[in-house]
């Protein structure tokens, strides 16, 4: 029986944080031997929202090695850079044509983010959810493993993938998998630590309100001593008037290991005082030999170049097979 396939990816606009860490690459590394596994870095998402040329390229083999120092084996995933693929964006146009404009429209993100960009979204910002569909799809991946932010974006690739199928194919045989989203139960809604109502993210203004991956101790130090709290004596997990206090605990909990009801109990009477240096010390005790690894495989360029280019031939050879039955199926005519 093959194993059920996987793909999954991240933007490269600035350095991982927690939320993406949690949320979806420290998973990844975990069902590897499950799966087969497809982790690309989304280079052309990247663009959706203003970027510097200078650096998406640099950016982009951070992240790269940031999925190594994680725990991506390259002997059991395949790791490439989307827009070394020229089929992502060839299916993305083709998904384009069948897909309602309204449906775009009603994107949580599309609507946040256009709000922040103002007069000059541009039309790759609403175009978002169809390129991601067209990366989910081309590799006919089973399960797309991803934070509760992109459970939308899932749902609408689904609803692509049928409208596409129930348009161009035989029923006994559609052209395009189904996928299915896969959401982790804990940490996957990282919140900022300057507002615990809204999502980890990399394109907060503020640094201050998340924990990136390659922070340094004394830095992750200071971050936590001024992340928001309240004054209510004593900690606890779900209360919804101490959202603060419910993510601070979420985080210390899937990073220690160590379970809820344990952890609920060990904190119980505690104040902030006591708890904030636990969580530091968790935080960098955890993240010390991801940042060791980093930096060896950043002193290796050859190495990460290696692996990308294995990458980019092995996920090419699925990509073009799904996109020449995409191609047949809509009648377009064959390449000659
Ligand atoms: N706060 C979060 N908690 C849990 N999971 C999260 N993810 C992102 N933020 C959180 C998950 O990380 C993966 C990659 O996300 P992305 O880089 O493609 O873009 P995003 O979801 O828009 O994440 P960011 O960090 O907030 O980036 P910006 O600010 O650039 O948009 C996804 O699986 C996502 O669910």
């Amino acid at each position: 029986m093959p194993l059920p396939r996987v793909l999954s990816g991240v933007q490269p606009t600035g350095n991982l944080h927690l939320g993406n860490y949690l949320g979806a690459v420290r998973n990844w590394a975990a069902g590897q031997d499950q799966y087969e596994n497809y982790f690309c870095v989304v280079d052309l998402h990247a663009m959706t929202v203003p970027h510097d040329p200078k650096n998406l390229a640099a950016h982009s083999y951070t992240v790269a090695a940031l999925y190594l120092a994680c725990g991506i084996d390259p002997h059991k995933s395949t790791i490439f850079i989307q827009s070394h693929i020229c089929a992502h964006s060839e299916l993305a146009w083709l998904l384009n044509c069948i897909t309602p404009l309204n449906w775009l429209e009603r994107m949580i993100q599309f609507k946040e983010k256009a709000l922040k960009q103002g007069e000059d979204v541009g039309v790759g910002l609403l175009d978002y959810p169809v390129l991601m569909a067209a990366d989910i799809l081309l590799y006919q991946a089973d399960q797309v493993p991803v934070g509760q932010d992109q459970k939308q974006h899932l749902e609408l690739t689904r609803d692509i993938a049928q409208r596409f199928n129930f348009l161009f194919a035989d029923p006994e045989q559609p052209v395009l998998k189904i996928p299915e989203p896969m959401i982790p139960q804990a940490g996957a809604r990282v919140m900022s630590l300057t507002d615990g109502t809204s999502k980890m993210s990399k394109s907060d203004p503020s640094d201050m309100s998340r924990i990136n991956l390659l922070d340094p101790p004394d830095l992750i130090e200071k971050k936590i001593k001024r992340c928001k709290t309240d004054p209510v004596r004593g900690l606890w997990f779900d209360d919804p008037e101490r959202p603060e206090c419910h993510n601070l605990l979420t985080l210390y909990q899937v990073l220690s290991g160590r379970p809820k009801a344990e952890v609920a109990e060990a904190v119980r009477e505690m104040g902030w005082g006591q708890f904030k240096p636990l969580l530091t010390e968790t935080l960098v005790e955890h993240l010390r030999p991801i940042q060791t690894r980093f930096a060896e495989v950043m002193d290796e360029p050859a190495y990460l170049e290696s692996i990308l280019a294995a990458g980019r031939s092995r996920a090419e050879a699925v990509a073009q097979t799904t996109l020449g039955a995409v191609r047949a199926a809509m009648g377009l005519s064959r390449p000659l």
